[in-house]
């Protein structure tokens, strides 16, 4: 008998979805390689610019591979992840990979990725960051700050990257967590979507991959207001976690 949810792995489809805001530079420089992949491609224009947007729409015109939506305004990276989802299942995907689209991800690594979650497909299987020198002090020290909380949040070492958004959600999985739990729209998402995961006890698999910051890249991380958004971030799952208290320490010995 085939469990519920279980996927054969005939059915199993995977897209990319790339959440875009403003980086149509970086993006340009990757797309051969993007292109080369042969997958179906979702990019969610997240209300960028409008000159940004009309220069992303002249590159991709002759690419029937990619599909581009677009937000009206702009609403964050974890709204735009959510878009795609909907638009994905409506695609007839059963997985999408989710890629940045600043370029910092290593496309190479898409189709060990693919091997993994197709041989567990109801898995979330996470990047794991390995970084080489490009790589801003204040983000790899950032990250050993969110290690810690998402290790009180979850009461475990599950997590072992709360932040990189190189991953491949089980669609179900993640409509599941979406209807459950309020998921933060911004990027309180890559980290508050693996810390629902594990207290709904979706399983995780981390694997390793370069992360690159290319010199003359784009980051729209605003150190302000995005910093804010993690600290009220890290509040609510900190009370989520001691309204669970009991549960995700039953968790613990299991
Ligand atoms: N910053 C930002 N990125 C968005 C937004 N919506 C979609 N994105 C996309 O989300 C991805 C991550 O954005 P980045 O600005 O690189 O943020 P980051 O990777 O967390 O920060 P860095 O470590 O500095 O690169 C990129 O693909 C963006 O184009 C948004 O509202 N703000
Ligand atoms: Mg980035």
């Amino acid at each position: 008998m085939i469990e519920p949810g279980h996927h054969l792995e005939s059915d199993y489809q995977c897209c990319l979805i790339l959440p875009h805001y403003n980086h149509v530079r970086e993006l340009t420089q990757f797309l051969p390689k993007l292109l080369s992949l042969d997958l179906l491609c979702i990019i969610i224009d997240d209300g960028s610019d409008d000159e940004e947007k009309s220069r992303l729409i002249r590159l991709l015109e002759d690419h029937p591979k990619i599909e581009l939506i677009f937000h009206h305004h702009n609403r964050g990276k974890g709204a735009a992840v959510m878009t795609a989802a909907v638009h994905a299942r409506s695609r007839g995907m059963t997985h999408i990979f989710q890629v940045d689209a600043d370029g910092q991800h290593n496309l190479e690594d898409v189709s060990g990725f693919i091997a993994a979650s197709k041989a567990a497909p109801l898995t979330i299987v996470c990047g794991k960051p390995v970084f080489d020198e490009t790589a801003p002090k204040a983000r790899v020290y950032g990250r050993k700050v969110t290690d810690f909380w998402v290790s009180l949040e979850t009461l475990s070492l599950k997590i072992k990257d709360g932040l990189c958004g190189f991953r491949i959600y089980p669609l179900e999985q993640l409509e599941r967590l979406m209807d459950d739990y309020y998921l933060g729209p911004r990027m309180d998402f890559d980290t508050e979507v693996l810390v629902k995961a594990v207290w709904h006890q979706v399983p995780l698999r981390f694997l390793d991959t370069q992360v690159q910051y290319i010199h003359d890249g784009t980051s729209h991380f605003h150190y302000l207001r995005d910093n804010l958004v993690l600290i009220r971030l890290h509040t609510r799952l900190m009370f989520g976690m001691v309204r669970r208290l009991p549960r995700l320490i039953l968790n613990f010995f299991n």
